[in-house]
């Protein structure tokens, strides 16, 4: 099991979903269209849909095995896949596929129950096509159990099958949702099915939940992992039964596998006539395909146990609410009947829509009217965060503690089953629950490395302590950089799969520039195949050689762009930018009294442009103040100098100057950002970052025509197209969407805020961090970290290492090994800054992830005095940073 397995999730977010919030009015106007039943709400209705069924995140394997279905009516490989799998996690050698679950349920009682017979049962979900088929249901479940709550009552099933007339016994690993078996008890079931002759039957579409309380609580199986367990199950019935869309995450399909070679011959003839082929069984073979791989997936053992967790973690909020629940396999059952004493009639649904209303959460009863009086609240496997959980778990607390002031509602249509109701209500006057959290669920996952300490303490050594030269299959959480690393929204996806290639013009292209010229007013915009491109277009149209680029602090590629075109950079951000403990709030600002003397020493004639980035990447990811932008930008045009900005992380920058300038607390993020660039002539853009795209820049223009065909002209010369910069025509549409989520309020708070939580979570473990907390990253002062070693033993290297043994996170550093040497001395330049920067991607880690980052860096923070410092085994002249080698002193 892996060590932090508990402490975050085993996986990053490749993909989000993003989530509507509708607002109260037209929460209440969505429910009466509705008429009040939750089922007919639309998911761009619902905020958190608290279901389970087929709602899972997935991996990024299993989702790309989406693609490799081969559509063959018969025999199809994905078929063949699926055989593979059942064998190798089931362990059964005979698979009949189905549709779905219900296709399982009515093969088998269509083939191995005799009509008129007995069904034993622990389980009420399915009766109703036991009574359909003619068969019926004895409930023998053994009620008074503690854990296992879904077991078998012995006696009362040894009675049954003396009263003959019984040919199965239909079990259910985690009865109802709500009811675990223990293999003690399915094993004394079978030897008793085995000498009556009776077939037991077993619905395992939970089988890995009933698997955790096995090893968690069972006697002897503490130290079997999952796969054997779930096999165990599997093996000891006679046939098993697989809802796809369950453990196996898949979207729906499904299967029976079972030893018997003449059960399946049975089941095999049966399923002609109402799913199938043999060989696909009513699924299409990319059902197939990813079904199989879901069944290897479910039980690796670190995701069981983090869904496991959440589960526990869910339900315990509740209970600490008080809600009155029935904790269940996947969330929290809520019992409306002590939830809503008041309500007489149709509490269940009483309870949605009043759920819906005040929070935008849905949580759905299925099935047929009046079978049973709980409301499941289910997590969606993988999809949510534990923040997300907490604050869908107070939503519900918030209700229990209204709920008087919940009314009824008058019964106007229904039917057998719960989707056919139909309500008049009255809205109750319900205080709203506010959600403040990422806006986006996950929809594929990445799993992350899961080396242990020696392991990474080989991995390190290996890398001749160079965070660079890891593999990122042996990092834990990657904290290397926030540049191309986002996780893309499936609305972005879209616009990638249906977006042609083309050499020419293109809607993506049209899209992307009405876009930016919306959100920046600049008339020119110039899609880059990322921002180095557009810095060298940029410097190469407006610097003259020798002349002067003032900047606030450098960037590495920025600077270097400059003197390629004969420039030479100065530094004029403000004095405060270069102390790491002053937590002055604009630490990128410019101070225009150095601009004003490098005028009055050179001409302004001698200054190609300010250069103006936001969001200072290498001064901590620190803001500029909107005065400041205003200012610059005014003494500038009376001076006639440009000002440039770098907008890579303008939308940080924008979210500052919400939160830290009083004047623009209610303004929203896309006006702020307008506003900001009304300040500036143009921009070059690393879309990498703020963008949110893995590739792609922009160099815009607010209305000089000639600079804008002086850019085109060097863009057919060095990089693509007008229209793509180099780019595939996809990914201009990834960005054209891109440039518009990023505007997003709750996006962008989310964001921030996390990186916010992690410098807060490290300077209450008292370690050194730059201050106050950036935009983009949190940068740790290794100078005052490792205080015992010098400068030349490089300690930000150093800690670097040090970091990715103790925790398995990949840091950079920023110190002496990336300043360089001194080309007249030959010495390290030994800068004033020796950071180590822990820079966070967009929409990829959850703020568990930063807990154990922050845990982890605390750690090692109480052990510093024992660490060692570095020196070179190997030292490039260029850049030696990338790939340098080290070894211990
Ligand atoms: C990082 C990345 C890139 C970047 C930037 C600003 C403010 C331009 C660029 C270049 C990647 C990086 C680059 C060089 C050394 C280390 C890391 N920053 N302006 O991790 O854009 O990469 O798209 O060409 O931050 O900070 P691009």
């Amino acid at each position: 099991m892996n060590s932090h397995s508990q402490i975050h999730e085993p996986h990053k977010i490749k993909t989000v979903r993003l989530l509507p919030f509708p607002s109260l009015e037209e929460r209440k106007k969505n429910l009466a269209e509705a008429k009040f039943n939750v089922f007919n709400l639309l998911p761009s209705q619902v905020t958190f849909d608290m279901c389970s069924h087929a709602t899972n995140a997935v991996s990024q394997e299993q989702l790309s095995s989406q693609f490799l279905g081969d559509e063959a009516y018969a025999g199809a490989r994905n078929f063949e896949h699926l055989q593979v799998a059942v064998s190798e996690v089931l362990g059964h050698s005979y698979v009949c596929p189905v549709h779905n679950v219900l296709g399982a349920i009515k093969l088998v009682l269509a083939t191995l129950a005799a009509p008129g017979s007995v069904v034993p049962t622990n389980h009420r979900t399915w009766i109703d096509l036991f009574q359909a088929a003619g068969l019926v249901e004895r409930d023998v479940r053994y009620h008074q159990g503690a854990v296992f709550t879904g077991d078998i009552d012995i006696v009362l099933l040894e009675e049954s099958l003396q009263e003959g007339n019984v040919s199965i016994v239909d079990l259910q690993a985690f009865a109802d949702g709500q009811h675990p078996f223990s293999l003690a008890n399915l094993r004394a079931v079978r030897d008793i099915t085995r000498r009556h002759g009776v077939r037991l039957i077993c619905n395992g579409s939970r089988v890995v939940e009933n698997a955790w309380y096995v090893q968690r609580h069972e006697p002897g199986w503490s130290t079997r992992s999952i796969s054997e367990i779930v096999m165990q199950i599997a093996k000891t019935c006679d046939v098993f039964q697989m809802d796809g869309a369950q453990d196996p995450k898949c979207n729906t399909g499904g299967v029976l596998t079972t030893d018997d070679p003449d059960d399946y011959e049975k089941l095999m003839n049966e399923v002609v006539v109402y799913e199938g082929l043999h060989t696909y069984g009513g699924m299409a073979g990319r059902t197939m395909e990813m079904l199989a791989r879901g069944l290897v997936e479910m039980c690796d053992e670190d995701e069981v146990h983090w869904v496991m967790q959440q589960t526990e973690r869910f339900t315990q909020r509740l209970r600490d609410g008080a809600v009155p629940l029935e904790r269940g396999c996947d969330g929290a059952y809520i019992e409306t009947w002590r939830f809503l004493p008041h309500i007489e009639a149709n509490a269940q649904d009483t309870f949605s829509a009043a759920l819906y209303q005040m929070s935008g959460v849905r949580a759905i009863a299925h099935g047929r009217v009046g079978r049973d009086d709980y409301v499941p609240v289910q997590i969606p496997r993988l999809a949510m965060t534990n923040e997300q959980l907490d604050q869908v778990a107070d939503a519900i607390i918030s209700l229990y503690k209204q709920r008087e002031k919940i009314l009824p509602m008058q019964l106007h249509g229904h039917g057998e089953f719960r989707d056919q109701m139909e309500y008049h209500g009255v809205l109750p006057d319900l205080e709203c629950h506010e959600f403040d959290t990422f806006p986006y669920e996950i929809h594929t996952i990445e799993r992350i490395g899961n080396l242990d300490r020696r392991a990474r303490e080989r991995a390190i050594r290996a890398a001749g302590y160079n965070t660079f030269l890891l593999r990122s299959a042996d990092v834990a959480i990657d904290l290397l950089t926030d540049s191309g690393t986002s996780a893309m929204s499936t609305e972005q996806w879209a616009a990638y799969d249906a977006t042609p290639a083309v050499t020419g013009d293109s809607a993506a292209y049209r899209k992307l520039v009405s876009n930016l010229r919306d959100i920046t007013g600049y008339e020119h915009i110039i899609p880059t195949h990322q921002g180095r491109a557009a810095e060298h277009i940029l410097s190469t149209i407006l610097i003259q050689p020798g002349q002067l680029v003032p900047g606030n602090m450098y960037f590495t590629t920025t600077k270097l762009h400059q003197e390629l075109a004969g420039g030479v950079f100065a530094d004029v951000i403000v004095d405060e930018a270069h102390d790491p403990e002053n937590d002055f709030p604009w630490k990128g600002n410019i101070d225009l009294e150095k601009l004003k003397a490098l005028v009055e020493k050179h001409g302004a004639k001698q200054l190609a442009y300010v250069s103006f980035e936001h969001c200072v990447n290498m001064a901590g990811g620190q803001p500029a103040s909107m005065d400041n932008m205003k200012a610059v930008y005014a003494w500038c045009q009376g001076q006639g100098i440009p000002v440039i900005f770098d907008a890579t992380r303008c939308v940080e920058n924008a979210r500052m100057i919400q939160s830290r300038d009083p004047r623009y607390k209610d303004v929203r993020i896309r006006d702020i950002l307008r506003e900001m660039m009304l300040y500036g002539d143009g921009c070059t853009v690393s879309g990498k970052k703020d963008f949110l795209i893995n590739i792609g820049g922009i160099q815009a223009f607010r209305d000089n025509a000639e600079w804008a065909r002086r850019a085109r002209h060097l863009l057919r010369l060095y990089e693509g197209n007008v229209t793509d910069g180099g780019l595939a025509t996809a990914d201009v549409a990834a960005m054209a969407r891109g440039v518009e989520e990023m505007l997003d309020d709750r996006y962008i708070r989310s964001r921030v805020a996390q990186t916010r939580l992690l410098g807060q979570m490290l300077m209450d473990g008292g370690v050194p961090i730059v201050k106050p907390p950036g935009g983009h990253a949190i940068f740790l002062d290794a100078r005052r970290f490792l205080s015992h070693l010098d400068q030349d033993e490089f300690p930000a290297q150093t800690l670097a290492a040090e970091i990715y043994v103790e925790t398995g996170v990949r840091t950079m550093e920023r110190g002496n090994v990336s300043k360089g040497r001194n080309p007249e001395t030959g010495k390290n330049y030994r800068p004033a800054l020796e950071l180590v920067r822990l820079t966070i991607p967009r929409r990829v880690y959850s703020n568990d992830h930063m807990r154990g980052v922050a845990e982890g860096i605390i750690r090692l923070y109480e052990r510093r005095a024992g660490i060692r410092g570095l020196r070179f085994v190997y030292e490039p002249a260029q850049l030696r940073f990338f790939q340098a080698r080290f070894e211990r002193v």
